[in-house]
């Protein structure tokens, strides 16, 4: 198991334990366990026969090694099925719910039986809660309105979950011989920001018609399903553990370019490529481009060839929303779209002097281990104070250390001295001027009052970008995927100005923001706003999750040279806007 699962469970556990009104000392103590298993770079399940090992681990005693062993053996934990026999597992979907904790489900439970997300929408719609203390009229209302958004969102997974799923299944399946190509496609293909399943298409000698069998025998039983759904002949359909469905195509090498763009669709995308292809005399299938009269074959064997008979230059998969990239494949204008090579450094990143979890040199040393030839150290300002945000004074420490540190490097990688500062609910920068120049990188961000109405936000924000020294607008819409909207907020507005001044729209890459959004980033484009991709990263490991930041910017039609941190270290700083 891996140890995001491992973590997962032994929340749940405190979750429920929290139902039961447990122990809080036992209660912390599955909390802190499951935070340092999520956060440890050693893989749990390597070492789990070794409880000695398993202790090593800060946040791990001698109970919790043993309870870890439990769910290495039996994928569960004992007192968790202990505690779902008492309490239903619908209990932890109303954990999901915003505002929602394990006391509020505990008041449910024992004042009213609700025990799921769709009971508790059956008893507010009946009136049930107004008997309750400490609800009012609006904090009913407040349920109601996050059922609604959680209904709207559920059966849905962020991009990493998703790609993380498939990379697994993907190496599963490459130890089957003669499986020569195994490719997702679907939403995560397009790089979609979140996917509702996943689609993966396989080919290959193993794949032809009389041998597939074997294949798909394999396939079935990868061993993390946890629900067969259907296994037919050349297609498998799964759901996994986290609830995500799989559906698995075999197909012959023959269709296999067909089936892929088939499945990559969007659904738009191919309605319109079918309506090309019937004005052009061509029937398009999962199976192949065929002559209408005839039926016989004119291509199938690659996407390449598909797209070439249509008149049409192949088509990032990116792009395939319906968004004129048609018309732009058969004139030739598609964008030559930015890739994760191009990308110079990552300017959004926190310390260990707030709520990071690693040193500015850990940091450094993982971004030159990238390739990078810079990156900023932006952490936190003090009006978050539960990140340990720093004052004037601590700041100014920081950059003393972060400049040591970009001394120490000696010219491998650039270390810039920024901070991420919080926009306040009037707009007010929380740190000094004197402070903010020192430093190379000021990202602004909204933390807080995000309830604002519109026209009070747009304000806010606009207000914030006046202060010269502000350089980039950080995660503008302050959206959490699957679990908080944006804030309201007039983004065209604040890009204009933005793009006056010379203020930078951060395109923040880690998978549960991804904000500002595709559309948004199209918009910013063609408004002349500049814009930097950053990972926001709280842990080395967190770097990577660039990728999923590129494949936004890529469905956003930008290029290279839209995005600051393609450009070269002291270009980079010279295109930021120039200091006051
Ligand atoms: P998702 O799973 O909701 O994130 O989104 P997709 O795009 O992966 O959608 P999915 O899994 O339902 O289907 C995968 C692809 O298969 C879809 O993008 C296009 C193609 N497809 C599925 N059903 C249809 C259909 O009825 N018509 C057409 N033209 N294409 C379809
Ligand atoms: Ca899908
Ligand atoms: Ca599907
Ligand atoms: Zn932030």
């Amino acid at each position: 198991m891996d140890n995001r699962s491992i973590a997962q469970l032994l929340s749940e556990t405190a979750d429920l334990l929290e139902i039961s009104s447990g122990d809080p000392f036992r209660i912390r103590s599955y909390r802190r366990a499951a935070e340092a298993v999520e956060s440890t770079t050693v893989q749990i399940s390597a070492i789990a026969g070794d409880a000695k090992k398993l202790q090593e681990i800060p946040g791990i005693g001698k109970g919790m090694a043993s309870n870890i062993q439990d769910i290495e053996k039996t994928g569960s934990l004992p007192l968790r099925d202990e505690l779902l026999q008492k309490y239903k597992p619908t209990m932890l979907e109303l954990l999901k719910l915003p505002g929602m904790g394990p006391k509020s489900v505990a008041l449910f439970w024992e004042a009213l039986q609700v025990a799921s997300v769709d009971e508790l929408e059956a008893a507010i719609a009946a009136g049930r809660l107004k008997d309750l203390p400490r609800f009012g009229e609006k904090q009913i209302e407040k349920l109601r309105k996050g059922i609604e958004d959680y209904k709207k969102n559920s059966g849905r997974f962020l991009i990493d979950t998703g790609e993380e799923a498939a990379e697994k299944l993907i190496a599963y399946l490459r130890e089957f011989p003669g499986l020569t190509t195994i490719q997702p496609a679907g939403s995560l293909r397009r790089g979609r920001e979140t996917v509702g399943d996943l689609d993966i298409l396989v080919t290959g000698p193993a794949c032809a018609e009389d041998k597939v069998q074997a294949a798909v025998d394999y396939t079935a039983a990868y061993p993390p399903i946890a629900n067969l759904i259907a296994k037919g002949q050349n297609k498998v359909s799964f759901i996994l553990r986290s609830g995500l469905q799989v559906d698995v195509r075999l197909l012959p090498e023959a269709s296999y370019g067909a089936a892929l763009q088939y499945f990559t669709g969007s659904k738009m995308h191919n309605v319109s490529i079918r309506q090309r292809a019937l004005k052009r005399g061509y029937t398009l299938s999962e199976y192949a481009l065929a002559k209408v009269d005839d039926g016989s074959f004119v291509a199938g064997a690659t996407e390449e060839d598909i797209y070439a008979a249509l008149s049409l230059a192949w088509i990032p998969p990116e792009l395939r929303e319906n968004n004129g990239e048609i018309e732009a494949a058969e004139k030739g204008t598609l964008p030559k779209l930015i890739e994760q090579s191009d990308i110079r450094g990552d300017v959004h990143m926190h310390t260990n002097a707030t709520d990071g979890r690693n040193t500015i040199r850990e940091m450094a040393e993982a971004a030159l281990a990238r390739g990078y030839e810079y990156i900023a150290i932006t952490d936190h300002s003090k009006n978050l104070a539960m990140t340990n945000g720093l004052d004037d004074a601590r700041a100014l420490e920081h950059v003393r250390r972060i400049r040591e540190v970009d001394a120490e490097m000696e010219g491998r990688i650039r270390v810039f001295p920024g901070i991420e500062v919080d926009i306040l609910g009037d707009g007010e920068i929380d740190l000094a001027d004197e402070t903010l120049a020192q430093m190379d990188v000021v990202v602004a961000s909204v933390h807080t009052l995000f309830n604002q109405p519109r026209e009070q936000m747009t304000e806010r924000v606009l207000r914030a970008i006046e202060n010269p020294y502000v350089r980039i607008l950080g995660h503008p819409t302050g959206r959490l995927l699957l679990r908080r909207e944006p804030f309201e907020l007039d983004l065209p507005t604040v890009m204009r100005r933005a793009a006056e001044l010379g203020v930078a729209m951060e395109h923040n890459a880690y998978p549960d923001r991804l904000d500002l959004s595709d559309r948004d980033l199209r918009l910013a484009k063609e408004l002349g706003c500049k814009i930097s991709v950053n990972t926001d990263s709280h842990h080395t490991s967190h770097m990577e999750k660039m990728r999923y930041g590129i494949r936004q910017l890529r469905r956003a039609w930008l290029t290279k040279e839209d995005v600051l941190n393609t450009l070269p270290a002291k270009q980079f700083l010279a295109a930021l806007r120039p200091r006051p």
